[in-house]
């Protein structure tokens, strides 16, 4: 199963090349395609409440493993740049960049576009992805899309595998009620192995609930690996107890400060104690103020964009996560609103002492 995110700017192609895809199904501000055929399955999110809003950019990186950088004729935006920050304070690993409406752009001008949007990449995560120029109206360069998104995808379905033997954890993106059934929820196993009957905690609710069934695809499976994209019936708990977001796993704390260990963007501005800023952990988001700032064991008033610091903040929202996750900052108030990314964990507790 291959999850794609198809991000960009305003016009930028993204929802006519999602189109092409697959079938749409789910619409929020998100929304999903899906394509199935002789084995292989894929499924295409476009995050069509972008550049308004970052929470359904964040949403559809995180429901899937490549990303689909779209840039048309016109060349990058403010918003381009934005996504660039956004996939690299993620870590995010694969994507490409597909250079949209190729029929209305000549060879020339697309090369000399892939030439300047390899300077802007440089040093980041997209510094090796690929260009790939496509048009929905004439097809050219479809196929060939297609082709590198399921090879690309081969090599994350083998990078998922290994996520098998780890304690489950599925995230919550859509939930709802089924006459006869109950409560349905949609979402992704991030890591592990669930199966029907299992018995788990939704975060951070803390409700326990056990997966009645599983569904891949519309089709029953006793069991779902990591990677996979499911829908869940589950026992014990109501729709309206449970949010995008929310956690399945047996695993996952609940907080709502944090004190993060964190990188800031260099394509940022400084941030400073008092700032209110967004913080994101998978699907989830919470406003949050900022306490404390320490920058080599001492505490400071501001940390400059680019540096490192370690960053407390407070708030009043409940957030399920573990020790693994990577937490995402953002100001909503500046033009480019990534600030930077942190952990929490043992390497906090190391530079606190
Ligand atoms: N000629 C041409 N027009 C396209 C192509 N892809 C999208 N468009 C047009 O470009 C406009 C913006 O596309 P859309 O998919 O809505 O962009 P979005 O805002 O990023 O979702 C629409 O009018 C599309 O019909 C293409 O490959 N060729
Ligand atoms: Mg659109």
């Amino acid at each position: 199963m291959t999850k794609i995110a198809i991000i960009g700017g305003q016009q930028s192609g993204r929802t006519t090349l999602a189109s092409k895809l697959g079938k749409k199904g789910n619409v929020t501000d998100i929304a999903i395609y899906d394509f199935s055929k002789s084995g292989r399955t894929l499924v295409s999110i476009d995050a069509t409440g972008y550049p308004k809003s970052i929470k359904p950019l964040v949403t559809a990186l995180n429901l899937s493993d490549i990303a689909l950088l779209c840039i048309p004729p016109s060349g990058p935006d403010i918003h381009t740049g934005e996504c660039i920050v956004a996939l690299d304070m993620l870590g995010y690993r694969h994507g490409m960049v597909v250079l949209t409406m190729s029929d209305t752009s000549h060879h020339h001008a697309l090369e000399e576009m892939e030439g300047s949007l390899r300077k802007i990449a440089a040093g980041t995560v997209l510094e090796d992805w690929e260009y790939v120029p496509v048009s929905t109206s004439t097809f050219d360069g479809m196929e060939e899309l297609k082709e590198r998104i399921f090879s690309m995808g081969a090599q994350v379905d083998l990078e998922n595998a290994e996520l098998n033997e780890l304690p489950p954890r599925v995230v919550i993106d859509h939930v709802f009620n089924v006459t006869g059934i109950g409560c349905v929820i949609l979402g992704v196993v991030m890591q592990g192995t669930i199966h029907a009957k299992d018995r788990m905690s939704v975060l951070p609710v803390g409700r326990q609930i056990e997966i009645r069934s599983i569904q891949m695809h519309d089709v029953d499976a006793k069991s779902a690996p990591a990677g996979a994209r499911v829908g869940l019936a589950l026992k014990n708990v109501q729709p309206k107890d449970v949010e995008r977001g929310f956690v399945i796993s047996n695993i996952d704390a609940v907080t709502t400060d944090f004190t993060l260990n964190c990188t800031l963007s260099k394509f940022a501005k400084r941030i400073s104690v008092g700032d209110m800023l967004h913080l994101f952990v998978g699907l989830q988001t919470a406003p949050l103020r900022v306490e404390g700032i320490m920058v080599d064991g001492e505490y400071v008033d501001h940390a400059a964009a680019g540096s490192s610091c370690v960053v407390t903040l407070t708030g009043s929202k409940n957030v399920a996560y573990s020790e693994s996750d990577r937490f995402i900052l953002a100001n909503l108030d500046e033009k480019q609103r990534f600030v930077g990314y942190g952990f929490c964990g043992s390497a906090i507790t190391e530079s606190l002492r």
